[in-house]
C-alpha cells in the first residue's frame, strides 16, 4: 500500500496548477458490465486513483480553489443491504477518509448540492474527457458534461482536467518505481514460462495460457492490456489479439505483454523461436534490430527530446532495411516500421496519453518503453523487441533488463 502522504501530496500539487477559482472533478470509473448482473473485475480510472488511492466505483471527487482557499471533497457510495449481499460491504465514510486523507466525505447523491456552494460566477471547470470506461465515449462525456452545464450555467470555461493533472503524473515517485519494477517483475516470469514450455504445434493461446498462468500465480488477475502472442505472419499485425493459430516450425513467437501491479502496468515485447533455435536469417534480422534498440535506449537521458529519439529510430531501422535491400529509400521505412518508438509508462500502459503528441524533453524518474520493430509479411515475421526504462539523474536504468533478450539468452530459455 501507498502511504496516505503520498495522495495528500499529489492533489496538493494539482491544486497548485489549478488557476484561482475553479473546481476539477474526477470520476471514478464505473462498473462494467459483461451481461445481466455478472460484472468484469473492476479496474479504477488512472487519475482518480492516483489522487485518491481508492478502488470504489460510482465515486466522483471535487478539488476547489477560489480566493487562495482550497478544499478536497469526495463523494462516494453509501453500504446498502442490497449491495452488501450481492457485492460486499461498501467501506464506511469513516474508513474512507482514513485510507484517502480526505476529511470530507459524503454520499454521491449528495454531489450536486455540495457542488452548488462552491460553482461561483465565472468559475474555470476542470473535467476529465479521457476516462474512457464507456463504450459510447464521445457521446457518453457530452451527456454528463451538458447535465453539470444545465445546472451551472455560470461555469464559463471547460478544461481537460489532464492539464494539471498529466504533468504531475508524467514524473514517477518512488512508490511508484517500486510497483513498476514488481508488475516487469512478473511479466518477466511469464515470458520465461512461456519460452520455456512453447513447442512447434502448439496454438498461441497455450502460449498465452503459460504465460499468464504466472501472472495469476503472483495475483495479477488481469493483464494490464490483452496479450499479444503472435507466431509467424500474426507478428506483422501491430495490436493481434485473437491468438487462436496454430504455431508453425521454425516460426517466431512474438510476445507482447504486461502484468499490472497495485495498477501499474509493465509492457515487454520479446521474440522467440517455436522450434528452440532462431535460423540464419532469423538470426540476423534479430541481432540487426537489438542493436538498434540498445543504442537508441542509450540515448535516453534527462534532457533529450521524445522527438529526437523517435525520429534517430526511424532513421536507424530505414538505414538498416536499405542495406537489406528491403527498401530503396529512407521515407519507406514505413512500409515495415509503422509505429514510434514508444511510450510513457505508468498508471496505464499508454500513460498520459496525450504523449508523445506533447513530445516532451525527457526528465528524471519518467518511465517510458523503447520498441523498435520490423515487420516483414513476405517473410511470415514481425520482430519486436521491447523494454521499460527508467530515467535516471544522469541516464537511464533498464528495468527490463533480465528478461532474456539476446539470442543465447532465448535459446538457453527456450531449450
Ligand atoms: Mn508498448
Amino acid at each position: 500500500m501507498f502511504p496516505v502522504s503520498i495522495f495528500k501530496e499529489r492533489r496538493g500539487k494539482v491544486i497548485k496548477k489549478m488557476e484561482d477559482n475553479s473546481v476539477l472533478l474526477i470520476e471514478s470509473a464505473m462498473p462494467k458490465e459483461k451481461n445481466t448482473n455478472n460484472n468484469y473485475i473492476f479496474r479504477q480510472d488512472s487519475s482518480f486513483y492516483y489522487l485518491t488511492g481508492l478502488n470504489a466505483e460510482n465515486s466522483v471527487l471535487l478539488l476547489v480553489k477560489s480566493n487562495k482557499m482550497s478544499k478536497q471533497i469526495l463523494f462516494v457510495e453509501e453500504n446498502n443491504p442490497f449491495l452488501e449481499l450481492w457485492f460486499g460491504k461498501r467501506k464506511s465514510f469513516e474508513e474512507i477518509k482514513t485510507e484517502t486523507g480526505i476529511s470530507e466525505v459524503y454520499s454521491i447523491k449528495e454531489m450536486f448540492q455540495h457542488l452548488s456552494m462552491y460553482v461561483n460566477d465565472k468559475i474555470i471547470l476542470y473535467f476529465d474527457f479521457t476516462n474512457r470506461q464507456v463504450s459510447s465515449f464521445l457521446d457518453y462525456q457530452h451527456y454528463r458534461l451538458t447535465r453539470i452545464r444545465e445546472h451551472y450555467p455560470q461555469i464559463t470555461t471547460v478544461q481537460q482536467a489532464s492539464k494539471v493533472i498529466y504533468p504531475i503524473r508524467m514524473i514517477k515517485d518512488e512508490h511508484e518505481i517500486k510497483a513498476v519494477r514488481r508488475a516487469i517483475e512478473i511479466t518477466r516470469d511469464g515470458i520465461i514460462n512461456a519460452m520455456k514450455r512453447v513447442r512447434p504445434g502448439m496454438y498461441e493461446y497455450e502460449v498465452q495460457a503459460d504465460l499468464e498462468y504466472m501472472f495469476l500465480k503472483n495475483g495479477v488477475r488481469v493483464p494490464a492490456f490483452p496479450s499479444i502472442i503472435a507466431s509467424g505472419v500474426n507478428a506483422a499485425t501491430l495490436h493481434y489479439s485473437d491468438n487462436n493459430c496454430k504455431i508453425e516450425k521454425n516460426s517466431l513467437v512474438l510476445t507482447d505483454v504486461g502484468a499490472e501491479y497495485m495498477n501499474y502496468s509493465a509492457d515487454i515485447t520479446r521474440v522467440f523461436p517455436a522450434s528452440k533455435k532462431f535460423t540464419e536469417k532469423q538470426t540476423m534480422l534479430y541481432n540487426r534490430l537489438l542493436e538498434i534498440q540498445e543504442r537508441i535506449i542509450g540515448m535516453v537521458k534527462p534532457g533529450i527530446s521524445f522527438k529526437e529519439i523517435n525520429d534517430s529510430a526511424t532513421k536507424m531501422i530505414a538505414k538498416m532495411l536499405i542495406s537489406l535491400k528491403y527498401i530503396k529509400d529512407e521515407s519507406d521505412v514505413k512500409k515495415y516500421y509503422a509505429h514510434s518508438i514508444g511510450h510513457m509508462l505508468g498508471l496505464d500502459t499508454h500513460d498520459v496519453n496525450e504523449f508523445p503528441r506533447n513530445l516532451p524533453v525527457l526528465e528524471e524518474n519518467m518511465i517510458l518503453t523503447i520498441e523498435p520493430g520490423i515487420y516483414l509479411k513476405e517473410e511470415s515475421l514481425g520482430i519486436r523487441i521491447e523494454d521499460d526504462i527508467l530515467v535516471t539523474k544522469n541516464g537511464r536504468n533498464n528495468l527490463s533488463y533480465d528478461i532474456p533478450k539476446s539470442i543465447k539468452e532465448i535459446e538457453r530459455s527456450v531449450a
